[in-house]
């Protein structure tokens, strides 16, 4: 005997949320990659928190943007021949790791919600951005900024996007049973200007001749 039931599966089952992330950058053109951008649905919960990485080599921190749950903690491993001084001055999560020297590893817990800006005093260039999110429904797009998020149950979220240098967009969506798909979203990153920023004691880092 066969058995219709899909008509009643497909009411009850989550669904897919699937778009597209554009990106104006300078001179109006499309940025050519956007794998380093977070989307997410706000309003859903239950991220569970774990442990990541994020490794300084060649006085850079990689990889440079991580998304994380709260309670998670982030190592952060030198695998330079001198020192770094992994840190950060954000209100979500203030921390100071110190001078450390190769093969050692430091680490630091994200609790709130909320993007941080990590740097290093030592070398003023060197950046990483930890995404603290509760979400569980969290995409890092592909390079043309398609992105996808699977088992959405029915119901009303914020459909965020976040970019280094194209800031914060959120759009309100409504997830029927069976998904929703055809997003769009843009940010613009077109009048983004890298703005220096200061060390761990609120000062300007030294122009020239530090070495470590
Ligand atoms: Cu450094």
């Amino acid at each position: 005997m066969l058995l219709c039931l899909a008509p009643t599966i497909a009411m009850g089952q989550p669904g897919v949320v699937r778009g597209k992330l554009n990106l104006k950058d300078r001179g109006g053109k499309s940025a050519p990659d956007l794998s380093e951008a977070v989307i997410w649905l706000e309003g859903a919960k239950g991220a569970r928190p774990g442990q990541v990485e994020i490794a300084t080599r060649k006085k850079e921190l990689i990889p440079g943007v991580v998304v994380v749950a709260p309670g998670s903690s982030v190592a952060f491993p030198n695998h330079d021949p001198f020192n770094h001084n992994v840190f950060s001055v954000s209100p979500d999560a203030p921390f100071d790791l110190g001078l450390y020297g190769r093969g050692e590893t430091r680490s630091a817990r994200f609790d709130r919600p909320g993007i941080v800006p990590v740097y290093c005093n030592v070398h003023a260039q060197m950046w990483a951005v930890v995404v603290v999110l509760e979400s569980p429904f969290v995409a890092r797009p592909g390079v043309d900024g398609t992105f996808e998020f699977g088992g959405v149950p029915a119901g009303t979220y914020t459909l965020s996007a976040w970019h280094n240098r194209g800031g914060h967009t959120a759009r309100k969506i409504e997830v029927a049973a069976g998904g929703l798909t055809g997003l769009e979203l843009a940010l613009d990153a077109s009048g983004h200007r890298h703005t220096a920023h200061l060390n761990k004691f609120g000062k300007p880092y030294p122009s020239e001749g530090r070495r470590y």
